[in-house]
């Protein structure tokens, strides 16, 4: 009999949280190969096109972004300090019990972790599993289960996928795909689709000392490219509109797969919105790849700068320096972009950035006209900068990994408000200076 199996993308326990073209991609990739071999059902909580969540109003902004059903929970008691809402973001708790009480037991239940700092969610699923459905086998993979394997170990599941190779689910499901054969992710999951995510390569060749996937993540490498394509067509075909892209490191080593990539799309004459909410690297983006990359489409484009410092970037890994933002933006501008559709990131909260430096790079960029997104920092176990915290938080507990926690603790609540104060006044003027009419 083909074994049922149910994927859970989980409810997320933030202070915030937006749905920045947010989708389980790793948990649809996993799933696409299986799908042939047994029936898969997706209980996505973050699903904003599900009915129930048809109350959040606006319901999207013009790229399909938009804000999550949510409602307020007591804080834990580790943020009492911290003078905002914590709350519970996706579909309401019952529903789930109603489509688990709605379906046969479900096999093996396959959830997607992906912020470390986000287990509570993954706890609560595994929690309302464990009582209606005892039997069911339940294995966790994705970002938080890899970073954090003990700490995921002790919520109860019965295998933890704790590397990027999903085999020991395989095992466990005696299921082994030919992995010669190319398998999309199971989009097809999903009854309405209007916004995704894609990948054209896997890995980053930097190590940046604050990031997990250069540190930890596999080696560098290009998807092939017919399977991009067909990626995208499977998208299209659904009627997606906004395709965000996950890659670590998209524009690196770029005529392997994304220029072949762009003149596909061009040549096609395919229309699609295309994103970029993981940063870009400015050092790549010459005029050539800024041309192809608005006439294929790209929208949004978020660059990493995290900050003006040499000294910053000389010890966190050399990643960037503003001469090639500089030159990065010059070139999406001269190829037509628009300048309220870039943004570069800065860092908030890193132990190595100071704070006037933080405000004099905030300047910086809004001189050049673009916008600027702080990119709160999240302390990560195994990197050189997440193990340098344990000075300041306990970092075995992922809570203390938050991205508005950490950077709090460091510099004060009133102190890391002002400056995103700032960011959003030095933003108004871009949006101000760069409306038509
Ligand atoms: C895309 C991305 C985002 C997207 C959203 C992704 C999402 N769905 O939520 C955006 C751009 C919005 C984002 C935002 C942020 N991100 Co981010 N992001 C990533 C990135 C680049 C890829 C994640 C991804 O989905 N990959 C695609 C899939 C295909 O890969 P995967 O999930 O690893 O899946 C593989 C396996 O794990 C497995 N798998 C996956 N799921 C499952 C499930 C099962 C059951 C099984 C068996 C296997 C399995 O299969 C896949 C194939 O190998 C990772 C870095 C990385 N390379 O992992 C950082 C990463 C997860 N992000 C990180 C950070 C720091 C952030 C931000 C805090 C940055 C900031 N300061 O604003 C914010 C947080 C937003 C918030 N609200 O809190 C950190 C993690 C921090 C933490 N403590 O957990 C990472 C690791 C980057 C880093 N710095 O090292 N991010
Ligand atoms: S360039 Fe980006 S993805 Fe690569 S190591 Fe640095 S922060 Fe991580």
């Amino acid at each position: 009999m083909r074994p049922r199996i149910l994927l859970v993308n989980p409810p997320i326990y933030d202070f915030s949280a937006y749905d920045f073209w947010l989708k389980p991609l790793g948990l649809l990739g996993v799933a696409g190969p299986l799908s042939p071999h047994a029936d898969v059902t997706l209980f996505d909580y973050l699903d904003r096109l599900h009915p129930a969540a048809a109350t959040v109003k606006p319901s999207a902004d013009r790229w399909g972004r938009g804000h999550f059903l949510s409602q307020k929970m007591p804080r834990p008691p580790q943020f009492a300090h911290i003078p905002r809402i914590w709350r519970r973001f996706g579909l309401p708790r019952p529903m789930f019990e109603d489509f688990l009480r709605a379906n046969p037991p479900f096999d093996v239940a396959l959830i997607q972790t992906v912020m470390t700092y986000w287990y509570p969610g993954v706890a609560e699923v595994i929690e309302d599993l464990r009582r209606r459905n005892p039997n069911t086998q339940i294995v966790l993979g994705g970002f938080y289960a890899q970073a954090c394997p003990e700490h995921a170990g002790s919520l109860g599941a019965d295998l933890v996928v704790s590397a990027p190779d999903p085999a020991p689910l395989y095992d466990t499901l005696r299921i082994y795909p030919d992995q010669t054969v190319y398998h999309p992710p199971l989009w097809s999951a999903y009854d309405r689709l209007e916004t995704a995510a894609m990948k054209l390569t896997v890995g980053c060749p930097l190590k940046c000392t604050y990031c997990w996937a250069g540190q930890h993540g596999p080696p560098f490498v290009a998807r092939p490219l017919e399977h991009c394509i067909a990626d995208l067509d499977l998208l299209l075909a659904r009627g997606v509109r906004d395709i965000a892209f996950y890659d670590d490191a998209l524009l690196c080593r770029p005529d392997e797969v994304f220029v072949p990539f762009l003149r596909h799309v061009i040549d096609s004459g395919l229309r699609v919105n295309f994103h970029t909410p993981n940063a870009l690297h400015a050092r790549y983006i010459t005029p050539e790849i800024a041309g192809l990359m608005v006439a294929a489409g790209f929208k949004t484009f978020y660059i990493g700068f995290e900050s003006t410092s040499e000294d910053f970037h000389k010890k966190t890994g050399a990643k960037v320096v503003s001469r090639q933002l500089e030159s990065a933006v010059r070139s999406l501008l001269d190829a037509g972009a628009h300048r309220r559709g870039i943004t570069a990131y800065l860092i908030l909260g890193h132990p190595r950035s100071d704070l006037d430096q933080l405000v004099e790079s905030m300047h910086y960029v809004n001189k050049l006209g673009i916008c600027i997104a702080l990119s709160d920092f999240s302390p990560i176990p195994g990197t050189p900068d997440g193990e340098a915290c344990r000075r300041w938080v306990d970092l075995d507990e992922p809570l203390n990994h938050n991205k508005t926690a950490f950077p709090t603790a460091f510099l004060g609540f009133e102190r890391s408000n002002q400056i995103k104060d700032l960011g959003r006044q030095l933003n108004r003027s871009v949006k101000t200076a760069s409306d038509p009419g």
